[in-house]
Order: structure tokens, then C-alpha cells, then sequence
């Protein structure tokens, strides 16, 4: 396009969604498929860029400093093309219809968004070698549930501990509370097919702790994608992260479905969540809340407790109870 003066304008190019980047250059696929490198429009690196010399608000540092820190993989951005200088830019970021956030890093108040758009989170966890942690997927499924994001729970290297009928008595509780819950050998392709069939169309966070064989199933399902993996002594024991950095894999031969693979995440807060909104956060708690005594009960001490009746008589599973009290205590504790 051509302006007055003759030169070339930048062009509207088209909607794109973010694949990765760092708060420098990002990697977006354009609706067509090709991937492209793109700055976000007018960013600006200084607080008082932003003006003119009279003093006016420039237009394109509309998109602050701080702003651009927000931008995530999974937006939608509109995009713009230069064909003088053949750069892209990134114009404006749509709407989000859905966020995965965690707290930042180091306990910092900050909130983190790890992906944007998300349909589901799929948290992944290995029967042996890692050692399962049942308080860290409680965890993990209450930060999804948090977000209003739907779950589904895979266990990894079945194969290890019997396969997958021997490993299944171990996670009845998840199915019991409603998330689904594939068991998967990587290794062996076992179990892969339902799990393709559940990433298929739509966009997924895959998250769990390093060495569970997150990058080992996106491989096993999805030839092509080449994720790299680790050796599990280095990466466990060394606490190296085999994944580094938060990427998003459109999936070959699948339209429409993406993946982020994130790598293990190690520091899990509840980023200030309130105490008293954990009790949603347990799917299979949410029949017995309305017949608490006490309208505020916290499920422990009181009276007259539905909640603990369920528990005692068999309906709510103890070990899922105990995670409840011992996150309520730690929210509680951070008030
Ligand atoms: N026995 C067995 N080993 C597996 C299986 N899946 C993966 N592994 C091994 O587990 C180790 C870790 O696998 P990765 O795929 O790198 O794990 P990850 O979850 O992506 O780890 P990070 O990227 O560090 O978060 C590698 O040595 C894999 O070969 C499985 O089904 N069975
Ligand atoms: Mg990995
Ligand atoms: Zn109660």
C-alpha cells in the first residue's frame, strides 16, 4: 500500500496466534499456516517514551512496557506487515477467552500467565520413575479448576509398575471426582490413542513435573514434533528442565489443536487464592457444600460437617480430603 508521500504503509496482515517468544520477538502462525517473527507494535522500552515533544500521547506506544509482559503463547494478535523493511508487528491482542496463570516465580505477587486461549489442562504425572506426588497433582488440578479450565489427569510409564490395570486402583479417586484419567506408556505406545483422540481440535496445556515424559508422549503421538528429551537421572536429579520455556506446538495434521508443552513447573502457588474459594476448586466436594451447618464452614472442626460426613462414610476420598485441609491451611496461613 502506498501513502501520499509514495512510501509504502504497513498493511493489515491477518489475525495470528503465538507459538512463543520472550518479550522481544515473538513467533506467531498466520492463519494460513507460515510462521512469522514479530515485535509487538510500538513497544517501548523507557516509561517516558511514550510522549511527543509538545507533550502529546504518541499512538503507538499504546501497548506499554507492562502490557507486553502480558502477552502470552496462545493469544490471537492482529498482525501487520511492513514490505518496505519486510518486518511484522504485532497490532493488537484479541480478547482473551480463556487464561492459565500462576503465581510468579520466587513468591513474587505478580501473576504469570502460561497460556492464553486454553481449552483444557492436562496434567501429567508418572506411575514410577518419578515417584507420583499426589499433593502436587491436587495441586496442579486445583490451579486448572481456578482458572475455570477443565482437566484431565495422564499417568505415564505405566509399564513400570505392571501396566495399566495394575497401575488404575491407584487414581480411582480422580475418576471418582469427575477428571479423566489416562493411563499411558509412552515407551510402549499404550494408551496414546485416547489421548490424541482428547488433544485433537482444541488447545492444551500439558504440565506435571520434570521427567514424567511429558515431551516422550507429544513425540509418540504426534511424529514430527521432535520435542527433545531428557535422561531422567540428569534431569530429576539435577533438576535441569529437559523443556525450556513456555511453547506452543501446533499439532501436525491436526486443525485447530495446539499443545503447550511447559516444563516442569516447580514453583506452584495458589497466587492469593481465597481461602474459602478452594472448596469449588474440588469438584467432588461441590454436592455436600449447601449442607454444611454453617454456611462458612471450613470443613474441619465444625459441626455438623457434610463435607466430613461424606468423607466418613466413603463418598469423598480421605486422601483427596486431607489435600483440601492441608491447601485451606496453607492459603489461610498466606492471608
Ligand atoms: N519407562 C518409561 N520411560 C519413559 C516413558 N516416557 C518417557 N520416558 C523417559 O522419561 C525420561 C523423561 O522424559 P521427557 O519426555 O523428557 O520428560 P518431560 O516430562 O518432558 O520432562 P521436562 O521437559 O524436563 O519437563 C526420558 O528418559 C524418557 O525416555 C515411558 O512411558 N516409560
Ligand atoms: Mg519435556
Ligand atoms: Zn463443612
Amino acid at each position: 500500500m502506498m501513502d501520499r508521500a509514495g512510501e509504502e504503509s504497513p498493511t493489515h496482515a491477518g489475525q495470528g496466534i503465538v507459538l512463543s517468544g520472550t518479550g522481544g520477538v515473538w513467533r506467531v502462525r498466520r492463519e494460513e499456516g507460515s510462521v512469522v517473527e514479530a515485535s509487538l507494535r510500538g513497544r517501548v522500552k523507557k516509561s517516558n517514551a511514550g510522549r511527543r515533544a509538545d507533550g502529546s500521547l504518541r499512538r503507538d506506544t499504546i501497548a506499554s512496557a507492562a502490557e507486553t509482559l502480558k502477552l502470552a503463547v496462545g493469544d490471537r494478535v492482529l498482525l501487520e506487515h511492513d514490505p518496505s523493511s519486510a518486518a511484522w508487528a504485532i497490532a493488537e491482542i484479541l480478547p482473551r477467552r480463556s487464561r492459565l496463570a500462576r503465581r510468579a516465580p520466587g513468591g513474587g505477587q505478580g501473576e504469570r500467565i502460561v497460556a492464553a486461549n486454553v481449552d483444557q489442562v492436562v496434567v501429567v504425572f508418572a506411575a514410577a520413575n518419578p515417584e507420583p506426588h499426589r499433593r502436587m497433582l491436587d495441586r496442579f488440578l486445583v490451579i486448572a479448576e481456578a482458572n475455570q479450565l477443565a482437566a484431565r489427569v495422564v499417568v505415564n510409564k505405566v509399564e513400570l509398575v505392571g501396566g495399566a490395570d495394575a497401575a488404575r486402583e491407584r487414581w480411582i479417586d480422580y475418576e471418582r471426582a469427575g477428571y479423566p484419567v489416562h493411563l499411558t506408556s509412552a515407551k510402549r505406545g499404550e494408551g496414546l490413542d485416547t489421548l490424541h483422540g482428547a488433544l485433537s481440535g482444541v488447545v492444551s496445556v500439558l504440565t506435571g513435573p520434570s521427567g514424567v515424559g511429558k515431551s516422550s508422549l507429544l513425540n509418540a503421538m504426534f511424529p514430527g514434533l521432535d520435542l527433545r528429551v531428557g535422561e531422567i537421572s540428569e534431569t530429576v536429579n539435577k533438576g535441569r528442565h529437559t523443556t525450556v520455556g513456555g511453547y506452543l506446538h501446533p499439532l501436525p495434521g491436526d486443525d485447530g489443536g495446539y499443545v503447550a508443552d511447559t516444563p516442569g513447573l516447580r514453583e506452584i502457588g495458589m497466587w492469593a487464592l481465597a481461602p474459602e474459594s478452594l472448596d469449588a476448586c474440588f469438584p467432588e466436594l461441590r454436592p455436600y457444600l449447601p449442607h454444611c451447618r454453617f454456611a462458612d464452614c471450613r470443613h474441619g472442626v465444625e459441626p455438623d460437617c457434610a463435607v466430613r460426613a461424606a468423607v466418613d462414610a466413603g463418598e469423598v476420598s480421605t486422601v483427596r480430603y486431607e489435600s483440601y485441609v492441608k491447601l485451606r491451611g496453607e492459603l489461610e496461613q498466606e492471608r
